[in-house]
Formats: structure tokens, C-alpha cells, sequence
């Protein structure tokens, strides 16, 4: 089975945790979702401080054990944001998904070639693509 890493926003905010687990139950019918954690709806994010060094190690050791690179960018998060980063450098393919009806996309991440860009409206939208994804790679 593929492993994916799928990225969401944690401190960025968790207005779209239940999308990233809806999202994360779907991918996790054919593939194994490494970070599972990521839909969790009861994180407590004050009492994250003080594990900062493990939660930094374990997933990046996890970006460099994935096959790809799902990650949710509606909710702006600076840790997605270098993720992506991390996972381009270590030439991991990267699928983004956004909803343009909701946010823009930062230039840094829509100016760059390298990573496959999916806007979408509605969230059937992502499904669709999410199962071409899994399919063809
Ligand atoms: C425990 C259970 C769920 O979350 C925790 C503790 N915190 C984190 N655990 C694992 N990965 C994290 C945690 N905080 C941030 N990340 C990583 O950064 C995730 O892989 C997300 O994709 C990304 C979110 O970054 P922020 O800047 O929005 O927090």
C-alpha cells in the first residue's frame, strides 16, 4: 500500500480538522495515511509545547519514508508550508488542495512548478481526484 503523508493545519488552525479526517478516511480505504493525528477533533494544541523536538523528528522521518505528499492548504499553516518545502527537497511528489472559494493560495507554493495544485469548490471534488491520485502512482 502507498504511504501518504497528509498534511493539515494544527496551529494554523483547526477549522477544517473534520474535512482532514473525512479526507483522511477516504485515502486510508486504499493507502495508509501516516498521519492519522492530523483529523483527530480533540487536540489540545497548549499542551503541544513542550514535545516540539519529537513532533519535528517523527515527522520528518515520516515525509522521508512517504511515497507522496497530501496536503490540505485552505486553513494557512506554517508547518504545511515547510513540510511541502521538506518534502520537495527530498523529491517526494506534493498534490495541494484548496478551496478557491474560500482561500488564495500563496504564490509560493501556486508559482512553483513542482507541486500539483488541485483547486476545488465543492468537496466531492477532491475525492474524485484523490482516487486518480492513488491509482495512477
Ligand atoms: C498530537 C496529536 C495530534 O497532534 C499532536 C501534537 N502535534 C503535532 N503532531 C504531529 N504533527 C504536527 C503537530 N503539530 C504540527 N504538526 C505537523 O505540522 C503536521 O504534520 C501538520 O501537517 C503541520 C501543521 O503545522 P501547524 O504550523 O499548523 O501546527
Amino acid at each position: 500500500m502507498k504511504r501518504i503523508y497528509f498534511a493539515g493545519s494544527i496551529r494554523g488552525g483547526r477549522t477544517d480538522a473534520g474535512l482532514y479526517a473525512r479526507l483522511i478516511r477516504h485515502m486510508q480505504k486504499t493507502a495508509t495515511v501516516l498521519t492519522e493525528h492530523i483529523g483527530s477533533p480533540d487536540l489540545n494544541i497548549s499542551e503541544q509545547g513542550k514535545h516540539d523536538e519529537e513532533i519535528y523528528s517523527q515527522d520528518t522521518a515520516w515525509l522521508r519514508e512517504s511515497d507522496m505528499v497530501i496536503a490540505e492548504c485552505t486553513c494557512p499553516s506554517l508547518g504545511v508550508g515547510y513540510e511541502l518545502a521538506y518534502a520537495e527537497s527530498h523529491g517526494k511528489p506534493c498534490h495541494i488542495f484548496y478551496d478557491k472559494t474560500k482561500a488564495s493560495l500563496s504564490a509560493m507554493l501556486k508559482g512553483n512548478p513542482y507541486f500539483h495544485i488541485y483547486p476545488y469548490e465543492k468537496e466531492d471534488d477532491i475525492y474524485t481526484a484523490l482516487d486518480n491520485i492513488l491509482n495512477e502512482q
